[in-house]
């Protein structure tokens, strides 16, 4: 990791879907106690607090369109799109903690006016490539990056004032294993780079990060990791919205953070999706703390 500064910024947002207890996602990251996590690993570490989060709209004031509580989620993506900005110009790694993953749009905009060529690792179960047209359910965090790709509603490609925010061949999605009819039709018509449960099993972790880390290396000027906890098979990861079963093991997600920090490729990281009220015991956030301590480069020996 290049930065030796770590800025902790987090996110209590839980409008980009209709489960409750997401908000409390940081909190609950940081009782799992990723401070002292980090600063064993020799990083000053400065936590921002969180940003703050507007009202749910009732389904009365909700647009007519399939985009749930609109308003307060570009608000938030605005306010969080500054921070990550003002972050990255003070040299320090911006770590963001969710909240539901309708957050990555803020995060992505305020990376993206530092980096010409964001590279983005999208660890997930889904693809989160949704629009208001093809979204089943109009739950914005299934539209992060269909959003950042510059795709879809004014008022969330448009963060920050300008779009896109990453380009489609920047971006590599790990673990996917349930994407919607829309977001298959755009992967393929875009050429994004999928990993899917079926790729981890016949290739193994180890040469999918290998190709990701080979692929991304020379096409990007930095590279944001954006972790959704339920990449995670919900054995590992049970406190999470939106859970699916057959995923990435906790092994072989610890060993990708590993890579990771050995490619010292990465500039940002999201850990989203943690939700302490579905959770057993907080093994969610504390899983999500010993993926960090893996990714800024704790060692066995
Ligand atoms: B998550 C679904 N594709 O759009 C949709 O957890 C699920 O950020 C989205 O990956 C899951 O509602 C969003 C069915
Ligand atoms: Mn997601
Ligand atoms: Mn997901
Ligand atoms: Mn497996």
């Amino acid at each position: 990791m290049a930065a030796e500064k770590i800025n902790i910024i987090g996110v209590p947002m839980d409008l980009g879907q209709t489960r409750r207890g997401v908000d409390m996602g940081p909190s609950a990251i940081r009782y799992a106690g990723v401070v002292e996590r980090l600063e064993n690993l020799h990083f000053t570490i400065e936590d921002s607090g969180d940003i703050k989060i507007g009202k749910r709209e009732k389904a009365m004031e909700e647009p007519l369109y399939n985009l749930k509580n609109l308003k307060a989620v570009s608000e938030a993506s605005e306010l969080l799109a500054s921070k990550v900005d003002e972050v990255i110009k003070t040299g320090a790694f911006p770590l963001v903690l969710g909240g539901d993953h309708s957050i990555a749009i803020g995060t992505l905009a305020g990376l993206a006016k530092n980096y010409k060529n964001l590279g983005v690792i999208w660890y997930d179960a889904h693809g989160d490539l949704n629009t208001a047209d093809t979204s089943p359910s109009g739950n914005i965090h299934g539209m992060p990056l269909a959003a950042s790709l510059g795709i879809g509603d004014e008022s969330l490609t448009g963060i920050a004032g300008f779009s896109p925010k990453i380009k489609p061949e920047n971006v590599v999605i790990i673990g996917a294993r349930s994407l919607d009819e829309g977001e298959r039709e755009l992967i393929k018509e875009k050429g994004i780079r999928v990993y899917t449960m079926h790729e981890v099993d016949r290739l193994g972790m180890t040469r999918i990060m290998e190709e990701t880390i080979e692929y991304l290396k020379d096409r990007t000027d930095g590279v944001h990791l954006s972790l959704d906890l339920d990449g995670l098979d919900p054995h590992d990861a049970p406190g999470v919205g939106t859970p699916v079963i057959g995923g990435i093991s906790y092994r072989e997600s610890h060993l990708a953070m590993e890579m990771l920090a050995e490619s010292e490729m990465i500039t940002s990281a999201e850990f989203v999706e943690v939700n302490p009220i579905l959770d057993e015991r907080n093994k969610t956030a504390s899983v999500a703390v010993a993926l960090m301590g893996s990714l800024f480069g704790e060692k066995l020996l």
